[in-house]
């Protein structure tokens, strides 16, 4: 499949995406190259090179020329962690890798949160190591395990995440970034804007390669400290499955700010198909919350952050933090206590991805008011609300 790339504008100076015609790039999907390709001559350099010390001081080129755009993805059988780690010879312990031939230009930082989902962050490891040496980056691996079997909180674990990072390092740039998800074109850089909050994930297999609505903000999306402050980070109170995205989208526009997004046919990603995870329910209470943002984001976010960490290890492909983050304070009904459940639909399989499918039906609407030049900006949680009102109907 050859995409084209309609909006080829970056970084827009309003609204979302700023679509143009002009100057599209064009990728062929069809033939992806392998993910490793171009890495050997950076292993060559190891021990180091003669004239390594006077390149160090050489900035390195923009865009990286070991970029080679579609990448295939490995989604069956991921290897252990020993031979990805083989693979790339140049990762220090923690995760951490820089350049060995030039200065980089930028410093990130890549926040996952996780719990359980070992196949998948094999497949993660072997894949970004090598997708982000070839963007010429200095980058950090950090994997932010949520201890115990209380209700997952995803928005929580990445304020943890952000925080541990920066009290490592000086990061530019802060990557919140899903276990499940695979970038498949390298030109998608794993860098930040320097004005506004980044949404990268914007055409994933899952959603047939187009954003599902204007205010998506799910799966893989950057911030600059700056900009993380200014939201004042993200929300405490999603325990379970979903809406925690929609807030953060919503605490970008409250707090002065907006989404920017690279052109649709670069943010390719394809998304490992799972089912719910045990822990990671619905959350019943997220419409609720989200209609809260407005007078919440203010007062629970980075501020309001507390949490234990356990323990902090520097394995070889990534840092594992370990962290306990509390219980949800409202546990949903424990199953005996509920009224027996009506044969339908209450235990439908694709259940979890409904919020996400029901804006999908949305979407041919709101690409036709994108292209409409953008009357529709900041409506995140309404865009969420009105999922939900279909939703509850369903
Ligand atoms: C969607 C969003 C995701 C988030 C979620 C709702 C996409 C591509 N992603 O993902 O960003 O907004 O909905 O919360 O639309 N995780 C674990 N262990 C668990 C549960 C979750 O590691 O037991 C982590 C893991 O990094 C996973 C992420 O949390 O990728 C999101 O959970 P999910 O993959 O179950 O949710 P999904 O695919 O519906
Ligand atoms: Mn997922």
């Amino acid at each position: 499949m050859r995409a084209q790339c309609r909006d080829a504008v970056l970084w827009p100076s309003s609204g979302l995406s700023l679509y143009s015609s002009s100057a599209e790039p064009e990728f062929d999907y069809s033939r992806p190259h392998d993910v490793y390709t171009n890495l050997s001559q950076l292993s060559a350099l190891l021990p180091p090179h003669p004239s390594g010390a006077e390149q160090q001081h050489r900035g390195c080129l923009l865009p990286s020329p070991l970029l080679v755009g579609p990448v295939s993805v490995r989604l069956s059988s991921p290897l252990s962690l020993e031979e990805i780690k083989e693979k790339n010879p140049l990762v220090t312990p923690g995760g951490h890798y820089r350049p060995p031939d030039c200065e980089p230009r930028h410093h990130t930082a890549i926040v996952v949160p996780y719990r359980n989902r070992q196949s998948h962050l094999r497949t993660l490891l072997y894949h970004l190591h090598p997708f982000l040496q070839r963007q010429q980056i200095h980058y950090g691996i950090y994997i932010v395990h949520q201890s115990g079997n209380s209700t997952f909180n995803r928005a929580k674990l990445l304020n943890v995440g952000v925080r541990e990072a920066l009290k490592e390092e000086d990061w530019g740039c802060i990557f919140l970034h899903d276990v499940d998800l695979l970038p498949e074109n390298d030109h998608n850089t794993y860098t930040c804007h320097p004005q506004y909050p980044t949404h990268l994930s914007v055409a994933m297999d899952k959603f047939r390669y187009r954003l599902p609505y204007p205010q998506y903000f799910g799966g893989v999306s950057a911030v600059t400290p700056d900009q993380y402050l200014k939201m004042n980070g993200f929300p405490n109170q999603y325990w379970g499955w979903g809406g925690e995205d929609d807030d953060i989208a919503a605490r970008v526009r409250l707090s002065g700010m907006k989404i920017v997004r690279p052109p649709v046919a670069v943010g390719h990603y394809k998304m490992i198909k799972h089912k719910g995870d045990k822990g990671n329910e619905q959350n019943p209470r997220r419409f609720d919350l989200l209609k809260h943002t407005r007078l919440n984001w203010r007062s629970d976010g980075l501020n309001s952050l507390t949490y234990e960490l356990l323990s902090k290890e520097l394995e070889p492909l990534y840092t594992n933090l370990s962290v306990n983050i509390g219980e949800d304070p409202h546990p949903p009904p424990k199953k005996s206590a509920l009224p027996k459940p009506a044969p339908y639909p209450a235990e439908r399989p694709k259940d979890r991805d409904n919020d996400k499918e029901t804006l999908g039906v949305q979407s041919s609407q709101a690409t036709t008011l994108e292209e409409g030049h953008l009357k529709v900006t900041n409506r995140s949680s309404d865009v969420g609300q009105e999922a939900a009102v279909k939703q509850e109907s369903v």
